[in-house]
């Protein structure tokens, strides 16, 4: 029988660490991999699992969200299923924001209390995966779990940013650190198959992806007031005798919290054989635009890939991503870039008046060179531009774009003139 699932996916706190990106729009809502919402791939993992009753819960009820979700994801009345975004009311109070990531569940489960329901699976809104999770609901059912956490063996420099764990034979947790400090990583070492031992990955990690029974998580709620699953309810739960399983994973997953690993995991669909495979039969939900095929004319094009719509003539893209509607005049050579693309197009008068004001059209003008960057949504970039990002350059935040981790990264809607070097 199948199990009665609500899927909440923890839509993020205020999204610092995504900034300039989240400047205008909440996190969930953030544009990866040319056409998607970072949103899309915990709901889209929910939806191939068979699970079609998700909340997401978020610090930000932006239009743009709530507009990308009531776009995409309409079920029929008779399936039953919704996606719903559950903000915390945004005031100067502070006390209305979610305080952590279980106060965010905390807050919701009143609005939980209208659907019949057994598990709760939490899933965490910036990472990039494809999992099945029926597969890790049926090992929670047979192993009697009171929750289960996903967890993945790390290696010794991603462990200490990570939740770390120790589990016995029967796969139930002993014991649970949330980011321990690089002194104390030598007593966490887990027994992990040959290939994880052989990359240096033995440390088991939370994925920070969590199965509880729906009893489990009131009583916690009762007896726990922590505001955070790592911080406080995992460990407290660990230690108060709760049946805490472990359901490991080896495929690949990645946290794209910050620019600099948000910007990895896109380059890397650039690859020839990429970690994650867009292009598998199980589909990744987003919302139908019915844009036109994208044109090339005359570019030399080498591990690039071309969302819908885009007109491209530039000399050259290599390693690249370039997103929905994107324009590149010729002559203009983009390397290792994140282009998201934009919203609209311009028509002829647009360009006039554009021209009128002296303000570059909506896309990348002729003659640029464009390496390590991410251009957000609707950037104006005129001719003869440089923008170029290395591992050299401190991190910064100025009016048109921001450096993080040697990325440049230009704001939506920046108006970058003619001859600009950055
Ligand atoms: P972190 O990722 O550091 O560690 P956190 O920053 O709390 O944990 O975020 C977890 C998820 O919840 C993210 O998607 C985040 O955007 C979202 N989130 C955070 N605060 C929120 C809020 N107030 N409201 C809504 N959403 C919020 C966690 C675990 C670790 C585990 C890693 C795996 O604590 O044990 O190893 O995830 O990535
Ligand atoms: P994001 O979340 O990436 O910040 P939004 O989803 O809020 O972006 O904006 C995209 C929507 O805004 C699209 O539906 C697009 O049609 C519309 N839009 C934004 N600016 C304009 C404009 N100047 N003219 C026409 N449509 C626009």
């Amino acid at each position: 029988m199948k199990p009665s699932v609500i899927s909440i996916v923890l839509g993020g706190g205020r999204g610092s660490r995504l900034f300039p990106l989240t400047d205008k729009r909440s996190k969930p809502a953030v544009p990866i991999a040319g056409k998607y919402r970072l949103v899309d791939i915990p709901i889209s993992n929910c939806l191939n699992s068979g699970f079609n009753r998700i909340l997401v819960l978020t610090q930000f009820n932006s239009a743009s969200l709530n507009s990308h979700i009531k776009n995409t994801y309409h079920f029929d009345i008779f399936s039953k299923g919704f996606v719903d975004i559950l903000a915390a009311e945004q005031s100067t109070d502070n006390e209305n924001w979610y305080q952590g990531t279980a106060d965010a569940v905390r807050q919701s489960m009143r609005h939980l209390d209208k659907y019949d329901y057994d598990y709760i699976l939490i899933l965490s809104g910036d990472q990039l995966y494809q999992m099945d999770f029926k597969e890790m609901i049926d090992f929670h059912i047979e192993n009697g779990g009171d929750i289960t956490i996903a967890t993945i063996p790390v290696n010794s420099k991603d462990a200490t940013g990570f939740g770390i764990l120790k589990a016995n034979d029967e796969n139930q947790i002993t014991s649970f650190i949330e980011k321990p400090s690089a002194d104390l990583l030598p007593d966490w070492t887990s027994e992990v198959s040959d290939d994880m031992k052989q990359q240096g990955r033995d440390y088991l990690a939370s994925m920070g992806i969590y199965v509880f029974n729906k009893k489990v998580l009131r009583k916690m709620f009762e007896e726990d007031k922590g505001d955070d699953f790592g911080k406080d309810l995992i460990p407290n739960a660990i230690n108060n005798g709760y049946n805490t399983l472990s359901y490991q994973y080896e495929g690949y997953w990645t946290d794209i919290g910050t620019i600099g690993s948000f910007f990895e995991a896109n380059m890397d669909l650039t690859n020839e054989l990429p970690k994650f495979n867009m292009f598998s039969n199980s589909p990744i939900y987003t919302r139908p635009r019915m844009l036109p095929p994208s044109k090339i004319n005359g570019s030399f094009v080498n591990k690039a890939i071309f969302a819908d719509g885009c007109i491209i003539m530039a000399d050259k893209i290599e390693h690249s991503l370039i997103g929905n509607r994107t324009r590149i005049e010729k002559g203009s050579t983009v390397i290792r870039s994140y282009i998201m693309g934009a919203d609209y197009y311009q028509n002829t008068e647009d360009m006039a008046e554009n021209d009128a004001k002296g303000i570059p059209n909506i896309g990348v003008g002729k003659y640029c060179y464009i390496e390590n960057a991410i251009l957000d949504k609707n950037c104006h970039i005129g001719n003869n531009v440089r923008i170029i990002g290395s591992k050299h350059l401190p991190d910064g935040d100025f009016k048109t774009h921001s450096i993080k981790d040697g990325i440049i990264v230009v704001k939506k809607d920046a108006i970058i003139k003619d001859g600009t070097v950055i």
